[in-house]
Parts: structure tokens; C-alpha cells; sequence
């Protein structure tokens, strides 16, 4: 059995950035990921049209102004190729290879509490003895494959957009159904158009999406950016949503109409999902959202020429902003292609997959591929793909059962030495993810660090701290339009999973400052204790 200070799960941007600020601190690491590559979900999502709808400009680290400076984007917001050779650059640039294994995955984690050491097994039957585990799974990279009956009598092909083959797909002249209509459907859909005989899109839920309007990047663009990179780094970490996006920071009721209609003309002429940073209370005031909402369905009811299919297409029953906006190329635009059907499966649900396609309402939608775009299980999937068992032997899936808990959404109690990247209660998804991952992997550093220099060997966090921060989350999110909507940030979009609102909407820069708060107050929250000895510092909960 090797035995190693840290394993780190998952080599996509938060794996990569902490294996390198774990060497800085001296300690000996293992990387251990799934696939072949470094990139996580951009290694994963090789659909057609998968790109970024945060500018790369602002979606990549700041940890190296090196990096920052020589590594140049070619596009506004980049594709996935461009993405996943980033990440590959940074892996090769910094060395970081050498402590990954690929093409493996990590089965478990146990932790033995007579020795304060986690035992990681993977699927290699490899068992890994480590003082530390860090998660570093993402937040969507379970896919969700649904199980409607028949599926394996289905004699064509299927795909799912998050596991896309690499060496790609040739839909030329093939029937092909796409089902569902999220971020990756919205993507993909256009550019299967533009290829198949035939493009059968399965809507259960019609979606808010906002042209992208893409472009390349220009010298000038790229030299405002690098000039100042530095303070403009600083600011993204103050917003709320860790993306400089040119918050309107009034009301949308406090303006005239045609001010509001002004201003969501120009953030659509724009293009991009800073739409949603018109007005500060989009996302909290029902009037407001409704507002952004009714001119994104006029654009709808524009675009589309059959008014019955731009209807259906048009979303009417939930806040926009509450399931997570779409940015788009041409998407509204391809139902008006004669290649192009919509089937609506919200009146008509599915029945069955059978031999030659898809059966709805009694109708047979005959196809060759079927692409399910149907997401993922979001934020818990991965973490509890892994049989984790903590103190007494008690397993994360069970503590978790009713939806999870975790302080900061960093580590949970009971489960010392753990630690997720971006973990449910922290605001992951919805921010500027390689923002939040810097900004975890600097604090955690920061901790271990703390840990090295007063000789702590074990941090856990107290149960009356994560309760309050739990609490904390709930709260926060109940002051806003979010629980509204059957979303997967309320993990609607899986049968049994308990709907809580998983992510912190207090906004990446309070959220920075409480953690912060938390550090300077010698990790408030926390028990620190050293090897085999009794926990010195005292709980104390928020
Ligand atoms: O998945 P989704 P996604 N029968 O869950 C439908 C990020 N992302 O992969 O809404 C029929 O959003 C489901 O219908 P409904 C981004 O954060 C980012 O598209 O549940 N339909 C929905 O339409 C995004 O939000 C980028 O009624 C079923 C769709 O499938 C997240 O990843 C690009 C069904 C799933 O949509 C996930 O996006 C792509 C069933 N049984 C993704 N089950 C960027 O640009 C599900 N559906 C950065």
C-alpha cells in the first residue's frame, strides 16, 4: 500500500490547480482521474458547439500572471478544444503529469480514525493511504442517462452530450433526436442541424437563451484585458457572480419603461448570459424578473417564423434566471429550418424507446441516433459516486440522505482531512467556476499551511458550525426567486433526489470575506487536533 500526504480525485481545473499548490506546500501527492486526459469537463463534453458562455478572457486562472500573459484565446468565448488544450498546456507548463494516473477512478475513501488516515481505493485495486482527500470531482460530471422502458432495443446509436466520443460524431444524413433543451442541447442542436437529414428535438421544458454573438478575439480586446489583469482579477473576485459583467446595479422597477427596454435591447444586442446582470434584482424581485422575461419571449416570438412552434419554444412558468440561462448560436433560428421538428413532450411524454425510435403519445418518431442531452446529477453525483465513509464507519450517502451538508461547502463533519472543491453550499455553479476553484484550492492551501505551522493533524468541522452554515445557504437562497423553479440546483432534475437549493447565493466576493472571516478567527468552526492527540481548538459555531 503506498502511502502519500494527499489524493487529489479528479484532474480538471480545480484537481490541476490544487496538485500544484499542494507541491508548493511540500507535501507528496496522487491525482487520481477517470479519463484519459487532464480537463475534466471539457474533457468529457466534446459535443458539437460545447464552448464556454463565460468570457475565457475572465474563465481561466489568475494564479500565474506567466500563464495569463502568454497563453492566448482565440475566440470570446472559446470552444472546448481550445479549453481542453488549455488545460493540457497548463498540466505539460507547470509538470503536473507526473502525479496523475489516469484511466482510473477512486471506488472509496475509509477513514481510519485509530491512525487519522483516509485508505483510498480505486478500480485498479490500488489502495492509497493518505493523511488528506480533497474532492475534486465537479459539479456536472455525472451524467444523467433517464430510463424510459425499451431503451436497450433501440438499434441505433445513442450519445450522451457529457460523455461525447472523442473521436467525434458524423451525423451526415441520419434521422437524429435530440432529448431535452438545456445549456448542451441549446449548444449542440444548431450544429446537428447543420449536418443531419433530420433533427427531432424532445422538449420537455423550454428554456431562456440569449445569443451568444461570438466573435474573435481581437489584439485590442486581449491587450485591455492583459494590461491590467491584475486589478481586473481583484474586481472579479468581488462580484457576485465572480464574471465582470457591467452589473446595472438598479432596479429594474426603478426605471421607465423605455430605459428597461433600452437596456435589455443593448445587453441582447451584446450578447451573452451578462443579459441577466441588467438590473441588480433580477434574480430576487418578481416584477423585475418579469420584465427580462416577457422581452426574451418577444425575441422568441421574433425569431421563430411558425408562431405554434415559437409558442411551445417560449418559457412561461418559471422566473428567467432560475434554471441556468442559456447563451446560444443560432438556436431559436434553427427551428426554422425545414430539417428541424419539435416534439413537445411535456403534453406527450415519452413511452418508450423502441428498435427504429422513439415513441411519444402514441406517435413513433422513427430516427438512427438519439442524443441525450439530459444532463447531469449535479453537485452530489460525483461525491457520492464514491462509497465515503467517515467516523464510525458512517458513509456520506447516508449522512447525506436528505440532501447534503457541508460548512462553506468545503468539508463536512464527521469526515476529517475531507475536503470538496466547489462543494454543495459554496457558490460553484453559480459563479465564474475557475474563480470559485481558486478561490478554494487558496484557502485550503492557506489551512494546510496553518496546520504545518502549529502542528494540527486533523481538521474537521464542528456539527453546530455546518448546521448554521446549512441554515446560512437556505436562507440566503429563500430570498430570491431560485427555489421557484423545478431546476437541477434544486436536484428537480433526478427522481428521489431531496430538493434542496445546493449552491450559496451570497455571491463569490461575501462568500470570500466569510471564509476569510473564518480563517483569521484560527478556522472558526473547525476542531484542529494533532497527531493522536485530542481536539484543541474550541467549536465554535457561527
Ligand atoms: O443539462 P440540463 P445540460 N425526459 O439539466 C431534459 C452547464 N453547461 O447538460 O428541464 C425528457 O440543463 C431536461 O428537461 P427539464 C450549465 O451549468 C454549461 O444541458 O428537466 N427530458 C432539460 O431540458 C448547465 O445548466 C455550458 O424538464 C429530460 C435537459 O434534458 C449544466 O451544465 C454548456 C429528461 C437537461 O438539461 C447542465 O446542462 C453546457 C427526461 N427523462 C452545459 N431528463 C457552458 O456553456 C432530462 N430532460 C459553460
Amino acid at each position: 500500500m503506498q502511502g502519500v500526504d494527499a489524493v487529489v480525485v479528479g484532474a480538471g481545473f480545480g484537481g490541476l490547480y490544487m496538485l500544484y499548490r499542494l507541491r508548493e506546500l511540500g507535501l507528496t501527492v496522487r491525482v487520481i482521474e477517470a479519463g484519459s486526459g487532464v480537463g475534466g469537463t471539457w474533457y468529457w463534453n466534446r459535443y458539437p458547439g460545447a464552448r464556454c458562455d463565460t468570457e475565457t478572457m475572465q474563465y481561466s486562472y489568475s494564479f500565474s500572471p506567466e500563464l495569463q500573459q502568454e497563453w492566448r484565446w482565440t475566440e470570446k468565448f472559446a470552444g472546448q478544444p481550445e479549453i481542453l488544450a488549455y488545460a493540457n498546456h497548463v498540466a505539460d507548463r507547470f509538470d503536473l503529469r507526473r502525479d496523475i494516473t489516469f484511466n482510473t477512478s477512486v471506488v472509496s475513501a475509509t477513514y481510519d480514525e485509530e491512525h487519522d488516515r483516509w485508505s483510498v481505493v480505486t478500480d485498479a485495486d490500488e489502495t492509497i493511504d493518505s493523511r488528506f482527500v480533497f474532492m475534486a470531482t465537479g459539479c456536472l460530471s455525472t451524467a444523467r442517462m433517464p430510463d424510459f422502458p425499451g431503451m436497450s432495443s433501440f438499434n441505433g446509436r445513442t450519445y450522451h452530450t457529457g460523455h461525447w466520443p472523442h473521436e467525434g460524431v458524423d451525423f451526415a444524413g441520419r434521422r437524429v433526436a435530440v432529448i431535452g433543451t438545456g445549456s448542451s442541447a441549446i449548444q449542440s442542436i444548431p450544429m446537428i442541424a447543420q449536418q443531419a437529414k433530420h433533427v427531432a428535438v424532445f422538449q420537455r421544458t423550454p428554456n431562456y437563451s440569449i445569443p451568444a454573438r461570438n466573435v474573435p478575439m481581437t489584439d485590442d480586446y486581449e491587450r485591455q484585458w492583459k494590461s491590467d489583469y491584475p486589478a481586473l482579477r481583484q474586481q472579479q473576485k468581488r462580484t457576485r457572480t465572480g464574471i465582470l459583467n457591467g452589473l446595472n446595479d438598479v432596479s429594474a422597477m426603478a426605471v421607465s419603461d423605455d430605459e428597461r427596454q433600452r437596456q435589455y435591447e443593448q445587453r441582447w444586442l451584446t450578447g451573452g448570459t451578462t443579459f441577466m446582470a441588467s438590473f441588480n434584482d433580477l434574480v430576487t424581485n418578481k416584477d423585475s424578473n418579469h420584465t427580462a422575461a416577457e422581452f426574451v419571449r418577444q425575441q422568441i416570438k421574433a425569431t421563430v417564423r411558425d408562431p405554434a412552434v415559437a409558442e411551445l419554444l417560449t418559457p412561461r412558468d418559471y422566473p428567467i434566471g432560475t434554471k441556468r440561462i442559456c447563451a446560444d448560436t443560432a438556436y431559436f433560428e434553427t427551428f426554422n429550418r425545414d430539417n428541424v421538428t419539435l416534439v413537445d413532450i411535456r403534453k406527450a411524454p415519452i413511452d418508450r424507446i423502441v428498435a427504429d425510435g422513439i415513441v411519444a403519445a402514441e406517435t413513433t418518431h422513427a430516427v438512427d441516433d438519439i442524443v441525450f442531452a439530459t444532463g447531469f446529477d449535479a453537485m452530489t453525483g460525483a461525491l457520492l459516486k464514491v462509497d465515503i465513509r467517515g467516523r464510525g464507519g458512517v458513509s456520506l450517502r447516508d449522512k447525506w440522505n436528505a440532501g447534503p451538508r457541508a460548512y462553506l461547502g468545503i468539508a463536512t463533519a464527521g469526515f476529517p482531512n475531507l475536503f470538496m472543491i466547489t462543494g454543495p453550499g459554496s457558490p460553484s455553479v453559480l459563479s465564474n467556476m475557475i474563480v470559485s476553484i481558486e478561490q478554494h484550492v487558496e484557502w485550503l492551501t492557506d489551512c494546510i499551511r496553518h496546520m504545518q505551522n502549529c502542528q494540527m493533524h486533523v481538521i474537521e468541522p464542528t456539527l453546530a458550525a455546518e448546521d448554521a452554515w446549512v441554515e446560512h445557504v437556505n436562507k440566503a437562497a429563500h430570498r430570491t426567486l431560485y427555489p421557484s423553479a423545478a431546476s437541477w440546483y434544486m436536484g428537480a432534475n433526478i427522481p428521489g433526489k431531496p430538493r434542496v437549493f445546493m449552491p450559496y447565493i451570497g455571491g463569490v466576493g461575501r462568500y470570500r470575506e466569510e471564509c476569510d472571516e473564518i480563517a483569521a478567527k484560527g478556522y472558526e468552526g473547525f476542531t484542529l487536533a494533532p497527531a493522536g492527540g485530542a481536539p484543541v481548538a474550541a467549536p465554535r459555531a457561527l
